[in-house]
């Protein structure tokens, strides 16, 4: 490998240290981009297509720079040339085509795909501005477009391009790529993002406001444009067509060029549909397969059904996609030919209304046209699958046990520990070698170091490294003044109600309240925020609204800001989340149990020596296992009672509040004039309402148990040595948590790859 300040002598003339850091950015780029370019892709007879409409990737450069085995090589090659790879980094914009949990675990998977060695893509869309920006104006989040492609960026243009035909016009498509390098691996793959050819910007008004009707050119403008009206709603019909017709034509060009003659496709391709949002590749390669190739349509059915795995990720009602037909037939009336057939096929063979693709209102389920036309389907935790199979979908599961499967998510460790936490990393490396980095579970060599004070020592002083960093950032990118000696707890994913941000608010407002009555913390407490919500989510907004006007009202009260301090990161995003979890003590997970499908930063906050404070649901179940129960905080109501609440109605809120004094106190500071003042009435107002008249995610139900949980977490800080024996048996048992390790189980199960 051709050194890089040489690449930089040839290609500019100058020295590393005559260039600037922009110019050096571009050159790194480019030095990636030469090296990936000269390596063979991943070959294999049968290709998996992981077709998603989020990839939230992330900056790349330190992540390619990993993988190909140089990131500290050049780190010192640019220090001697007086450059600092972290403030090169820096320049990257961070692409935003993905919301949060979905599109990020899409990325990791990729990452561990390319590790594998598997033949193995990714498919998806190229948002030109992907995921808005958030900003906070009068206490309330506002949206700006975020645009993140220049002139020099990771995309690799092709002549790959497709007529997509749409009921009203045809499309012509393009693909661009970008590299996956694995780890230390000579092969490479690619993330294929499909793009239409001339996007309009000048269709966008007022924040992300645009012509959504305009879909020639507005296409690939936004990621998932706010659906809260009928024409958002066909718009994201038109994305999802334009991705999996584009995938499904790709898959089988490229199936015909390796010498499948179609009728053994699925010796060839393999489609994993990541939710439920790729659903119509199901029908669209049916419909290519017979219409194009003249495959009669019984057996195309069978050779797809033999093809395509689909992964659930929600068991929330409102995120299962049921489409109205009228609406498919505006869009793609060719596609609802196939559909129809295939909802024929069910309701020759199954007289339950339960399990039909086109119900009685006319809607097309398209989870239910995946279980039936697929040969996988999947949970992406233990406990998500089990309520999958037992309760969501059990009419499913009674139809086809054999296809439910459950494959716990994981997280890539190059990111999220080898970059993310360098101190640490290098630390690990020093006590059990690196083999981890190849095979997680070698983590759990650091168990013979659980009671050594000298290793409690070196990792508090790690952490508070860590913080510094974080202290750094916030200062200079978020105008946020951390206090590096107070407990750090972290609370970042999208804002949602089962979420529970509402609960940890309620939280700080108890916390407040004892302060201002003489009823001091041990140590100060930072409660740190980051997240965004939809734009049509009206509460979700309110809560963010509360919380920045507690923020306000705490951190400029000088009798509470010594002990307690509140912040809502701005613009939360994958580059945020990398400095924010390897300085947090305390994980919050708090959803409602039942309702996470599984969690990703919960895994990612475990590596980084946090401990979890949590609810029993999704992955923090298998955390509790993993680590022993001594060294998680679990709390609250558990996913079966949860579960028969909702069965029976039997949740109140306003029972908790009139019955309890804490929890009455706490949520009527919510319209407290001092508050109020800070912010919207109508927002806090509502919110305070809601809470007590609806409450659909049970905040109340778990409020005391929380409050007693968190009290315990913050007294057991001050063991030191007692937390870092913790820290130390959880960070020695995230190994399971690996992507590597979910892709391996995925290709052993599903896929059926050569690696
Ligand atoms: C569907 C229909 C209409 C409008 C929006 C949607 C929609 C959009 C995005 C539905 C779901 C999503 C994203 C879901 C998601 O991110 N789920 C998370 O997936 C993670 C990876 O499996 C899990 O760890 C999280 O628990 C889960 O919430």
């Amino acid at each position: 490998m051709i050194k890089f300040s040489t690449f930089v002598q040839t290609a500019t003339n100058k020295t590393l240290a005559e260039l600037n850091d922009q110019d050096v950015y571009v050159q790194l780029l480019n030095y990636v981009k030469r090296i990936s370019a000269d390596k063979p892709k991943n070959t294999g007879k049968r290709k998996v297509y992981y077709i998603s409409a989020e990839f939230l990737i992330g900056k790349l450069l330190s992540n390619n720079l990993i993988n190909l085995g140089v990131y500290q090589e050049i780190k010192e090659e640019l220090a001697l040339a007086g450059k600092s790879l972290s403030h090169i980094e820096d320049i990257e914009p961070e692409p935003s085509l993905g919301n949060g949990g979905l599109g990020r675990l899409a990325s990791c998977f990729i990452d561990s795909m390319a590790t594998l060695g598997l033949n193995a893509e990714g498919v998806g869309l190229n948002y030109h501005c992907g995921l808005f920006k958030q900003v906070f104006k009068h206490n309330e989040q506002k949206t700006e477009p975020s645009y993140w492609i220049e002139n020099d960026s990771w995309l690799v243009p092709t002549k790959i391009s497709y007529d997509i035909p749409f009921k009203a016009f045809t499309l012509t498509s393009k693909l661009d790529r970008i590299d996956i390098l694995g780890y230390k691996k000579s092969t490479k793959n690619y993330l294929n993002l499909f793009d239409i050819k001339s996007v309009n910007y000048h269709l966008i008004k007022e924040g992300i406001e645009f012509d959504k009707t305009n879909i020639e050119e507005n296409l690939t403008l936004f990621l998932y444009p706010d659906d809260s009206d009928k024409n958002g709603e066909l718009l994201r019909i038109y994305q999802q067509y334009f991705m999996v017709s584009n995938a499904a034509q790709l898959l089988i060009d490229e199936a015909l060029e390796r010498g499948s003659n179609l009728h053994d496709l699925a010796d060839y391709a393999y489609v994993q549909i990541n939710d439920t949002h790729p659903s119509m590749v199901i029908p669209e390669l049916i419909r290519l397969l017979t219409e194009k190739h003249h495959i009669e349509f019984t057996e195309a059915v069978g050779i797809v059904r033999n093809m395509v795995g689909y992964t659930n990720h929600t068991i929330l009602a409102e995120a299962l996609e049921k489409w109205p037909l009228s609406y498919l037939e505006e869009v793609v009336p060719h596609l609802v030919v196939i559909i129809r057939k295939l909802d024929e096929l069910v309701r020759a063979e199954y007289t339950d209304p339960a399990v039909q693709i086109i119900d009685e209102h006319q809607r097309v389920h398209m989870a239910h046209m995946d279980i039936h036309f697929s040969n996988s389907v999947n949970g992406v935790a233990a406990l998500h699958t089990d309520i999958l199979k037992n309760a969501e979908l059990k009419a499913f599961y009674a139809l086809y046990p054999e296809k439910f499967n459950n494959k716990t998510n994981g997280i890539t460790f190059r990111r999220w520990l080898e970059f993310s936490n360098q101190e640490l990393a290098a630390y690990l490396k020093q006590l059990i070698g690196d083999g981890y980095l190849q095979d997680a579970t070698q983590l759990e060599k650091l168990l013979a170091f659980a009671d050594d004070k000298q290793v409690h020592q070196k990792l508090a002083e790690i952490k508070f490294k860590n913080k510094l960093a974080l202290k750094t950032y916030l200062k200079e990118n978020k105008g946020i003044e951390l206090d590096e000696n107070s407990i750090i707890d972290t609370q970042i994913k999208r804002f949602h109600e089962y979420k529970r941000q509402q609960m940890n608010a309620l939280y700080v407002i108890h916390k407040y309240l004892e302060i201002k009555a003489g009823k001091l913390p041990q140590r100060k407490i930072t409660v740190i925020f980051g997240g965004k919500a939809a734009p049509a989510y009206v509460i979700a907004q309110d809560i963010i609204h509360l919380i920045l006007c507690l923020s306000e009202l705490i951190n400029n009260d000088p009798e509470v800001n010594k002990y307690l301090n509140v912040y809502l990161v701005e613009n939360y995003n994958v580059s945020v989340a990398e400095k924010l979890i390897p300085a947090t003590d305390i994980s919050e997970q708090i959803s409602l149990a039942s309702k996470e499908a599984s969690g990703t930063g919960n895994m990612k906050f475990m590596l980084n020596g946090a401990l979890t404070l949590g609810t029993m649901d999704g992955a923090n179940v298998e955390i509790a296992e993993l680590a022993g129960a001594e060294n998680i905080y679990t709390f609250g109501k558990d996913s079966q009672s949860i579960i028969k609440l909702y069965e029976t109605a039997g949740y109140v809120s306003k029972d908790y509040y009139t019955n309890d004094e804490h929890i009455k106190r706490a949520v009527d500071f919510i319209v407290n004039p001092a508050l109020v003042k800070l912010g919207n009435s109508v927002r806090l107002e509502r919110l305070y309402n809601e809470l007590l008249n609806k409450d659909w995610f049970m905040t109340l139900i778990d409020f005391n148990a929380y409050v007693k949980a968190k009290e315990q977490i913050l007294a057991d800080y001050e063991d030191q040595d007692s937390w870092n024996k913790k820290v130390i048996q959880n960070i020695a048992k995230a190994g399971f948590f690996s992507s590597d390790r979910t892709i391996a189980q995925y290709n052993a199960d599903i896929w059926h790859c050569e690696g």
